[in-house]
């Protein structure tokens, strides 16, 4: 790996906000592209942070200032992106469900999918399940992610999942839940397709399901989702 690249993965790790931009936009001086800068400098760093979250080494505060370090690269690296037609790793949708204030661990999620290489639209909190019925038409993206963090509006989630239902959109996407009182279980009893305990395994089911969905598009070359496969 080229010295630069490495020192981007270290400064998404480190949440090196002071330097991360400057170390961007030499890497790109040096002729590296903006696809290599995210497959191989950010993610990589990203990546380890998941691991060091779910590991019990990183804290909070810790992975949001790695995640606004990435953040801050990626205004450099994102509109490159674009103008090269690269494409990102899927798209991801999320928000926190109806009634439901909390959205520290849904933003968290955000950024660990977007260090995924995920393209994220965040519809913030208090989510109505029409709204996100809406940007599912809209966004379509493979993913859509529910956080909620009462056990209150845990039900928001059941609402929503129907609500999809009677739009006729629920097997355009594959939805994952999440949040504090939510469970594998309930994630079953409502027909959601997955559940993740925190960011970083988020983000890992994020692309686990658009593993299975690429791997389903091209074995079937037709734009059918599987159904559950978690
Ligand atoms: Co509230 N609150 N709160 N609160 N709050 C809790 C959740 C509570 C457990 C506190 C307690 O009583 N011990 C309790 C819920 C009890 C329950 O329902 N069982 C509670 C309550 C009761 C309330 C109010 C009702 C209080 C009141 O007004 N009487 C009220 C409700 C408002 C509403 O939502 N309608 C309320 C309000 C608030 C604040 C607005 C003040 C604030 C939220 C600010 C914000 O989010 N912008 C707040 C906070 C901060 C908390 C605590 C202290 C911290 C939550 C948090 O951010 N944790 C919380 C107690 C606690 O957890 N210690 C509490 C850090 C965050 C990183 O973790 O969100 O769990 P978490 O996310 C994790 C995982 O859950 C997972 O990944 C994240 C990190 O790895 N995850 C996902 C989350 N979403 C995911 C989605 C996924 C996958 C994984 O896929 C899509």
């Amino acid at each position: 790996m080229s010295e630069i690249l490495s020192q981007l993965s270290t400064a998404v790790i480190e949440g090196n906000l002071d330097d991360i931009i400057d170390m961007t936009q030499d890497a790109l001086d040096e002729g590296l592209s903006a696809k290599q800068i995210l497959d191989e400098g950010l993610m990589p760093g990203m990546d380890h942070v998941g691991v060091e979250f779910k590991a019990g080494n990183m804290f909070v505060p810790e992975v949001l200032r790695s995640a606004r370090s990435m953040q801050a690269s990626m205004t450099l690296v994102k509109p490159l992106l674009a103008e090269a037609g690269a494409e990102m790793t899927g798209k991801v949708l999320l928000g926190t469900v109806k009634g439901d204030l909390h959205d520290i661990g849904k933003n968290l999620v955000a950024m660990m999918c977007e260090g995924a290489g995920f393209e994220v639209m965040d519809l913030g909190k208090d989510i109505e399940p029409d709204a996100f019925v809406e940007a599912v038409k809209e966004f379509e993206p493979h993913v859509l992610g529910m956080s909620a963090l009462l056990t209150t509006t845990m039900r928001s989630m059941e609402h929503t999942v129907k609500a999809l239902e009677e739009a006729g959109v629920r097997d355009k996407v594959k939805i994952m839940i999440g949040g504090a009182p939510v469970t594998q279980d309930f994630s079953d009893q409502i027909g959601a397709d997955g559940y993740a305990s925190n960011a970083a395994s988020a983000s890992e089911l994020a692309k686990k399901i658009r593993l299975v969905l690429g791997f389903h598009f091209q074995e079937k070359g037709a734009a059918k989702r599987v159904a559950h496969p978690f």
